[in-house]
């Protein structure tokens, strides 16, 4: 198989994690970088051994020589860099959050699509072991038919000492780390119908909300709640685990803390290990997203060989990022929101 060639385009606390997982993906290399940032673009250029290095993306998209790019900046910078990778016709790779807006992401798809160019947002919280491990009892039909979920992800983790930008904004949790949590919802149940939420912000030196508690209206008629808080100081510090309560109609499934999958089906009870691989570049506890990181980025170098369509595609994120939407209007207005109207 040839080796496609990639070009990343923000070299910042996270794409640090990308840039080692591209070089244990099979299939696929990072052959330049960019950052306007000329110290950032030194110091990952010289870690990773990138002689191509960009301080302006439209200068690097210029000149070409790659096959897709893999964009790792901040949410403002996602449509332009997008837009700019479409109109060479460069498949790409989006960091979550989307966009700024719905109807950013929208034009981001479009743009996208008019060039025939594939996009996907590296949305890679579906792709960890345990919720891998958790899809996969859903489609043995051990526990039946899901009826009910919780998908809850409580922290007093410090994330704003690695990422600063995270108490600027006057959104946080819903945009930042619940938009993982709803696409793993949407991962484990199927597409949302309805929703309505409720936020608080606890932590006083931050702008946005800290805590968010979301029921969701499944189309498949389950009910689930996405709750999430960084403001939950609690006996152990289960960052970043994504805690899972799935009821069935012939059993039920309970992911725990310290990744053990406890499975009640017609036969008995189960109780499993499906802890993350503590891959050698990883680092406790970041080592969960980090193996998905891994993960995500050999699915779309097996999907961008194959001429497939990845599993997290614009089209596919567009439904996450809807109730992402959709959560902040419902705590602003106290009303359920339908997603349908922010899809049409
Ligand atoms: P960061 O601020 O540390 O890094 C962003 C980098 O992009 C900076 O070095 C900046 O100079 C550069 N940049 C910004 N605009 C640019 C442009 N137009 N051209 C060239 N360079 C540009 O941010 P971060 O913490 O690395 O986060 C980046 C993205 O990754 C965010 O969208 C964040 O939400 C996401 N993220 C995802 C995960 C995950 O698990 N998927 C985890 C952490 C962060
Ligand atoms: O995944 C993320 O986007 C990160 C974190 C897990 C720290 O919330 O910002």
């Amino acid at each position: 198989m040839a080796e496609l060639k990639g070009a990343l385009i923000g070299c910042g606390f996270f794409a640090v994690n990308q840039m080692h997982a591209w070089r244990d993906v099979k299939g696929a290399e990072i052959v330049a970088i960019c950052d306007r940032d000329p110290e950032r673009l030194r110091i990952v250029g010289d870690q990773f051994g990138i002689a191509r290095r960009y301080q302006d993306a439209s200068a690097m998209l210029a000149d070409g020589g790659f096959d897709f790019v893999d964009i790792a900046t901040t949410v403002t910078s996602h449509r332009a860099l997008t837009e700019l990778a479409a109109a060479h016709r460069v498949p790409v790779i989006c960091q979550k959050p989307f966009a700024p807006t719905l109807a950013d992401a929208k034009a981001m798809v479009a743009a996208c699509g008019a060039a025939g160019v594939p996009l996907m947002i590296h949305e890679n919280f579906r792709w960890q072991t345990p919720i891998q491990a958790v899809r996969q009892v859903l489609d043995e039909g051990r526990i039946g038919t899901p009826f009910w979920g919780r998908f809850s992800f409580r922290s007093g983790f410090d994330v704003f000492s690695g990422q600063p930008y995270l108490a600027e904004g006057a959104r946080f949790i819903i945009e930042d780390l619940g938009i993982h949590t709803l696409d793993i919802a949407r991962f484990i149940l199927g597409d949302v119908t309805a929703l309505s939420a409720r936020t608080r912000r606890v932590n006083p030196a931050i702008k946005g909300e800290d805590v968010a508690t979301i029921l969701l209206d499944h189309e498949s008629s389950a009910t689930s709640i996405v709750d999430v808080s960084y403001a939950t100081r609690a006996e152990v510090e289960s960052f970043p685990e994504t805690l899972i309560e799935i009821d069935g109609t012939e059993g039920s499934l309970r992911l725990t803390q310290g990744y053990q999958l406890i499975v009640t089906d017609p036969r008995g009870t189960t109780r499993r290990d499906v802890s993350p691989a503590l891959l050698p570049w990883a680092e406790r506890p970041w080592h969960n997203i980090q193996e998905s990181v891994f993960a995500i980025q050999q699915h779309w170098a097996d999907r961008l060989a194959a001429g497939e369509e990845t599993s997290t595609s614009g089209t596919d994120n567009l439904k996450t990022f809807a109730l992402v939407e959709a959560a902040y209007a419902s705590a602003a207005s106290g009303q359920t929101v339908s997603i349908g109207p922010l899809l049409a």
